[in-house]
């Protein structure tokens, strides 16, 4: 496990628009961030609060038995809502006109849970934290929590915390950075289930100051989904879980669900494989890359975990992703149709 501890938070970088030429293979270190926390596992005891975030996060939904009152003007001390009462029943003013404009009322969100309706299945808890946020910059992380939410079908052991804070399957913090380069991002587990070793919190940062990346654009949405795959775990926990076989230089993923995936989906580079396991990524020199995605010189721009998104490409979640998500003990999607 000589590389546990590289792959605890990972960086991705972009590679420029006129691709088909592979990645440099000594990516620009200094565009690399400090890399954060290896994952720790929690202690048989479980005896730990959570982290502030988390705790507070919680902290801020409505006390049980206390509604949120909704009137419009519910924000406004006594003697101005009294006062415009007044003016309302003088003037006959409309009321709709005293309404907020719907834009600004509250779409920003502290906190969003994916597949709410089915607490059963895997729902990704997903806290905004930090300066920055705007409703186009959430959309992405609700549309990539959504489809997780869609591909890992169960939900996981639920764990609770010292402080009363309970993590049904997984918390993530999410935070913003600026920073002109061609870094889009970084996440990974900071706290992992000690039987099964599945993530119970993760930490994600994105990049809003990449020229290619901007919000909004697909490869924002792409860089988001591809994070958060990161903090269930894929990429991130393949060496903790033993998933890993070094082959001289060479790094391959052994999980039986993904190389039969690798078959199903890439059928014409299995078949010229000679190696054992789908091809890791192991030659960009960033520990953050390397042993924690697809080999980018194999899947290109067909998979999603690779080490490099491309722009214009679709940059698609194969179902290669969602087995090696069976392989670390979700059941996938990948799972209901090997049954049939
Ligand atoms: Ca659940
Ligand atoms: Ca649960
Ligand atoms: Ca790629
Ligand atoms: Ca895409
Ligand atoms: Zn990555």
């Amino acid at each position: 496990m000589k590389h546990l501890f590289n792959t605890g938070v990972e960086t991705i970088f972009f590679d420029p628009p006129v691709t088909d030429t592979p990645p440099e293979a000594d990516a620009p270190h200094d565009i690399a961030r400090p890399m954060g926390t290896p994952p720790e596992t929690l202690d048989e005891s479980g005896d730990r609060d959570a982290p502030d975030w988390l705790s507070d996060g919680l902290d801020e939904k409505t006390p049980p038995g206390v509604e949120d009152d909704l009137s419009p003007l519910s924000h406004l001390p006594d003697e101005v809502r009294d006062w415009l009462f007044e003016l309302f029943q003088n003037w006959q003013m409309d009321i709709e006109d005293l309404r907020p404009e719907p834009e600004q009322s509250s779409a920003l969100l502290d906190r969003y849970t994916s597949n709410a309706e089915n607490p059963d299945g895997y729902n990704i808890d997903i806290f905004f934290d930090g300066p920055g946020w705007t409703e186009e910059l959430q959309r992405p992380f609700i549309e990539a929590t959504e489809i997780i939410s869609d591909v890992i079908t169960d939900g996981v052991t639920d764990i609770a915390f010292t402080d009363g804070s309970v993590v049904d399957d997984i918390a993530i913090n999410a935070t913003l950075f600026s920073q002109e380069s061609t870094l889009l991002g970084s996440a990974g587990p900071t706290l992992l289930r000690n039987d099964t070793l599945l993530p119970i919190l993760a930490e994600i940062e994105i990049n809003t100051a990449n020229p290619a990346a901007p919000p909004g654009s697909e490869l924002l949405e792409d860089t988001v989904l591809h994070e958060l795959l990161h903090a269930v775990g894929l990429g991130t926990t393949w060496d903790t879980q033993g998933l890993l076989t070094d082959i001289g230089d060479e790094v391959r993923f052994v999980g039986d669900n993904a190389i039969e995936a690798y078959e199903a989906v890439f059928p014409q580079i299995f078949a010229t494989d000679p190696g054992f396991g789908v091809p890791v990524e192991n030659s960009t020199g960033n520990p953050g890359s390397d042993r924690g995605h697809w080999a980018e010189e194999v899947f290109g721009a067909d998979e999603i975990m690779t080490p490099f998104l491309d722009s214009g490409e679709e940059n698609p979640l194969t179902d290669l992703s969602i087995a090696s998500l069976s392989d670390l003990g979700y059941q996938t999607t990948w799972d209901d149709m090997a049954i049939v």
